[in-house]
């Protein structure tokens, strides 16, 4: 057994684990993290593509932005299309400039590993048997490294692990309120080598159900159907898959989006998802371990990186002053942001999908909401102001 000791243990080396250890190392604070997976496994995963403004600042405050802005896409609008047309919502208009970048999760992950590399500060892959334990404020997380016992004293331990960590698990559940809402459906993602035939985003409510053309490079696009929860991909040839993005996504003015081969694919399913406190002790949950948004609004790596940067600040404020009004704000103020979050995309996810347990009238409903959608200045900006998201704070 090897007993060591630091300022802050990490649990998962996803966006938001590996964003706060870089964010302690500017302030010059100690972390471990520590992730159970393989390096490539969590480079590999292709979740997230659209950052907000305020993500994008803090990884240029971060010093990790060059890449993104040499290769980042900014849109300054996205589309939604019903009736066979697609409407434009001028997201920078609409918001005094603000727009959003599109940027692959899986490249912020490959940004961000180069600079733990880089700051020399423990980073174990493929942990096994991660443990924590929180009691009488004195924190340990324990691990196996490849083999080796190993036991880390901390003063904080950020719970950085996603939806299925241990973290969350470890708080007593009369001590935690959740929130939830899980939905009729799920979304198929696949990735094409074909270059991208919108320069915007489509978001597409279409009577056979949802559909997404988004993008990751000139070369790439990143296409969404939505499918019933738990769907066998074995039943989508890749033939099926292009008839029904051109289906739900061709508009009468003869745009489709370009077809070439599927190199990646999965479903992912639809919840919303929130726990309160976001702090026990010296436990403090971030990103997706405290929330999960449907992926409609594009908010839940944005909001992990939220977390962390609020995280952070209020950790550094505790080491240089011993000021602790951040640490006990951090629920407070985390949850005002994820409450408009989750609004904003049960709102969105409600208004362009099909729910087979809508009837006649639900679904003349969900047409004048999005005509009223695309005829109101007031309702476009209330979509933009969301969807571009509010600076970090
Ligand atoms: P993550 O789940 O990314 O990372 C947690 C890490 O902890 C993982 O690496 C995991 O392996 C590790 N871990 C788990 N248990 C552990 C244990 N016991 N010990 C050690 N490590 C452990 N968000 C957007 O903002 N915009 C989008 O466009 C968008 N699109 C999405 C599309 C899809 C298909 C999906 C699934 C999600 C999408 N999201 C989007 C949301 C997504 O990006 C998440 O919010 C984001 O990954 C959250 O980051 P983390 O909180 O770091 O959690
Ligand atoms: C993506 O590009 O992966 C993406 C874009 C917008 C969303 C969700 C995912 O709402």
């Amino acid at each position: 057994m090897t007993r060591t000791r630091t300022q802050v243990g990490i649990v998962g080396a996803g966006p938001a684990g590996l964003m706060l250890g870089h964010l302690l190392h500017q302030r010059g604070i100690d972390s471990v993290i520590v992730e159970n997976r393989s390096r490539d496994h969590v480079i590999e995963r292709v979740r997230a593509g659209v950052l907000e403004q305020g993500t994008v600042d803090l990884m240029h405050e971060a010093g990790i932005g060059e890449r993104l802005a040499r290769e980042g896409m900014r849109h300054e609008g996205l589309y939604i299309a019903f009736g066979g047309r697609r409407h434009r919502i001028d997201l920078a208009g609409l918001t005094g400039g603000c727009a959003i970048t599109v940027y692959g999760q899986h490249e912020i992950v490959k940004d961000l590993i180069g600079a733990r590399v880089a700051s020399g500060r423990p980073l174990t892959y493929e942990a096994t048997e991660v443990r924590i334990d929180h009691r009488e404020w004195r924190p340990v997380l324990r691990f196996r490294d490849h083999g080796e016992a190993r036991e880390v004293a901390c003063d904080f331990i950020a719970g950085c692990d996603g939806f299925y960590g241990i973290c969350r698990q470890t708080i007593p559940a009369d001590r935690l309120r959740v929130y939830e809402r899980t939905y009729p459906f799920a979304w198929l993602g696949v990735l094409a080598q074909a270059p991208p035939s919108s320069r915007e985003l489509v978001y597409s409510r279409h009577e056979r159900g949802f559909a997404l053309f988004s993008m990751r490079t000139p070369e790439v696009t990143r296409l969404y159907l939505q499918c019933a929860p738990g769907e066998d991909l074995a039943n989508w040839s890749d033939d099926r898959i292009w008839d029904e993005l051109r289906t739900r996504l061709g508009t009468d003015d003869g745009w489709v989006p370009t077809m070439g081969p599927i190199s990646r694919r999965s479903v992912t399913e639809m919840r919303s998802f929130v726990v309160e406190p976001m702090r026990y002790g010296r436990l403090f949950l971030a990103g997706d371990a405290a929330h999960i948004v449907p992926p409609t609004g594009a908010k839940g790596l944005n909001l992990a990186m939220a977390d962390v940067w609020r995280l952070a600040g209020a950790l550094g404020a505790f080491y240089t002053s011993g000021c602790d009004a951040g640490l006990d704000e951090y629920t407070d103020r985390g949850l005002r942001r994820t409450w408009r979050a989750q609004r904003l995309s049960w709102w969105m996810t409600s208004m362009l999908h099909r729910d087979e347990t809508d009837n006649p009238f639900d679904r003349r409903r969900q047409l004048a909401e999005l005509e009223y959608l695309v005829s109101s200045t007031a309702a476009m900006t209330r979509l933009a102001e969301n969807y571009v998201g509010a600076p970090l704070g």
